[in-house]
This record gives C-alpha cells, structure tokens and sequence, in this order.
C-alpha cells in the first residue's frame, strides 16, 4: 500500500456478511484477476507505442467493479459492455490468449481483424462485442433483455456505460423502455469522472448521476466503485433481486480514471496535477491488497509471486499472438455470409 491509499473499512465480520461464507476465496480470486488486469493494462499500452499493436482503452482504476461483475454473475447473463470491460469477459471464462489474438487482429483473432483492437467479442461467455459509438449498447441491452423476456428465457443483461453516456438519447431511451417493459436488466454505470477531456461537473448538473434513474421509475444505488467488497456485494444482491421480481435496477459505481482514455489520448492537456493523487488514494487494486494484508491473507511474497505469475501469464500470450500472422485478405467475406458471396450479374428482380 501507498501511504495515501485510503483503506478499505472492513473486519472480517463485516466482509463475510457482505461476501458470504467463502469470502476468503473471493478475495484471492478478485485479487489474481485484479493483478493481472494491471499487468495487461501497462503491457498493452507499451505495445500500442511501440506500433505492436493499434490501439489499446486501458481501465486501470475499474478494475473492482470488473471483476465483481464477472465473479457474481451467472453464465446464463449476457455482458453488454461500455468502454472498458474486457476484464469482465476474461473472469467469465474467455481465454486471455484468444483475447491477446484479438489485440494482435491476427489470424486466430475470433472478429479476423475485422474489428477495431480492444473491442473483442466472447461468444461463449455472452459478451457481446462494445460498439465505442457511446450509448448505443444500452438500447442494445435492452432488446436484449426483452428478447429473454418474450423467449421466457432465464438471464439478466449486464449494461455497462460510462457518465458521458449518461447525457445521450440511448440512456433516456434505454431506461425508459426497461422500466416500461420490467425488463431483467442491471444499468451498470461507471462514473470515472471523466468523458475524454470533459470533467463530469461540465457535463451535468445532477450532483449524483444515480439520481436520473428516479426519472423513469428505476431503484437505483450508489457504490464506491475502487471498493472490491462492495461492488461485489451489490452486483449479487442486484442480480439476485433482478432474478426474483424482474425488473431494472441501476448502480452507479464512484471511480477515477487513471490512465488516458485510450492510446490516443493525452491527460496531461486537461487534467489538473491534483487528480493523479486523489486517484492514487482510491486505487482499488492496492486497497484490496491492503484489506488483504492487514487480515492476513497476503504476505509480500505471495504478492510478489502474484505480480510474477500475472506477467508470465500476459507474456506468453503477447508471444504465442505475435507469432501468428494477419488474416489472408481472401478471408474477409469468410462466414459473412450463410452461402458463398452473391453470384455475379443482376440481383433479384425487385416487384
Ligand atoms: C456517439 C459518440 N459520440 C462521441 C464519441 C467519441 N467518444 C468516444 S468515448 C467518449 C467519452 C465516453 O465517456 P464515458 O461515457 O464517460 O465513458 P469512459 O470513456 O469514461 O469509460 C466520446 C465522447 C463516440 N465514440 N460516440
Ligand atoms: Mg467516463
């Protein structure tokens, strides 16, 4: 821990009530998750400027929330992204090599490059590809969520969002129909503060952004986001009352950004030299590694051979995905199409 780390308030009673009987594993499971996005966050970043890679949206700061989404939710729910949740996929279960194919858009990359990097998608965890068009993907989710509804399937649809995309149509119009339709959706919002270059003070004046949800009938709460125990405690509490009385819920999750909004972005033109300390305080990675110490759980070797497994992890993968090369550019109609592309000459007459 820094000395400015800001500690997490919880004895053990307090963290068993909040996490249940196995809280001690969750922890350590959060813990290696929250390692190793780090890692993959500095690795990435390093290899965007090194022309390795296109482009890379880290979510160093975020990761509590990730990684509670992934561990509370349940196979059968759908992960529609924001910005920067590829951790929540990699908890789900996608493997962080085809994740690493993806970064590279090589041949083994699941989308064949046919995807801008750092927007993969993971069929078999139910993560849904993210857009970067801001918001749309919270309508997406709730078609989603009402396509559960009419199929009387089980499921809740996670909508990941960030406060700038609290100010476009799709949240009005996402919300609204949600709450019209009690549809089974979790309105996850990430306030990092921060639309690119836009301060969220300039961007509203709801002092909470939580409040909008009262807007259009939706019960929502507020969490801090650096906080692993209670981002994990409320996505199970959430999900668990979504799934008895089906209906939308909103959390807002209080975060900082602590990297560039992406790899083509530079803070130091906006931010003030104060944000980087006051977002140091609140890293949730080193506070959950705080919590961990101070109940014993985490000795500083056991850290050490965490940060140690997590880079090897991340440097095969870098290695097995460079080694690999583009996709032939013969494969681009490559399962486009149900059947091979459209016969040459005049299409089907129109009546
Ligand atoms: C419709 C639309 N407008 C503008 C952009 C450019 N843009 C990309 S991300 C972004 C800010 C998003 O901020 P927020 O919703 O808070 O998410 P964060 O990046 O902080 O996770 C903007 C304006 C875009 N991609 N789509
Ligand atoms: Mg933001």
């Amino acid at each position: 821990m820094s000395a400015g780390t800001v500690p997490l308030p919880y004895d053990r009673a307090a963290i068993g009530a909040a996490l249940g009987g196995d809280w001690e594993e969750t922890l350590l499971a959060a813990h290696h998750w929250m390692t190793l996005a780090r890692e993959l966050d500095s690795r990435m970043l390093g290899l965007q400027r090194q022309g390795r890679i296109g482009f890379y949206g880290p979510a160093t700061g975020q990761e509590a929330v990730s990684v509670a989404a992934g561990l509370a939710s349940r196979a059968e729910d759908w992960v529609v992204p924001g910005l920067r949740e590829q951790l929540v996929a990699l908890v789900r279960g996608h493997s962080l090599t085809r994740y690493m194919h993806h970064l590279f858009a090589n041949d083994r990359d699941p989308a064949r490059g046919r995807q801008m990097p750092c927007h993969p998608s993971a069929r078999e965890v139910k993560y849904v590809s993210m857009s970067s068009v801001v918001g749309t993907q919270i309508t997406h989710a709730v078609g989603l969520a009402y396509g559960l509804k009419l199929h009387k399937e089980s499921g809740v649809a996670l909508a990941f969002f960030g406060d700038g995309a609290t100010s476009g149509n799709d949240f009005h119009a996402g919300l609204n129909f949600a709450a019209v339709l009690s549809l089974p959706v979790l309105f996850c919002l990430t306030n990092n503060q921060w639309a690119i270059s836009l301060p969220v003070e300039r961007q509203t004046h709801v002092k909470e952004l939580a409040q909008k949800a009262a807007a259009y009938g939706i019960a929502s709460r507020r969490v801090d986001g650096t906080d692993f125990v209670a981002c994990y405690s409320s996505f199970t509490q959430g999900l668990e009352a979504i799934r008895t009385a089906p209906g939308p819920l909103l959390c807002e999750f209080t975060l900082f950004r602590m990297t560039p909004h992406s790899s083509s972005d530079d803070p130091s033109r906006y931010q003030a030299p104060s944000w980087m300390p006051q977002a140091l305080a609140h890293d949730p990675v080193l506070r959950l590694e705080e919590l961990l110490t101070r109940h014993g759980l985490l000795s500083e070797s056991a850290q050490r051979s965490m940060k140690e497994e997590a880079a090897r992890l991340v440097k095969e993968a870098i290695a097995e995905a460079e080694a690999v090369g583009p996709p032939a550019p013969d494969s681009l109609l490559t399962d486009v199409r149900a059947s091979g592309p459209r016969p040459e000459g005049p299409g089907p007459e129109v009546p």
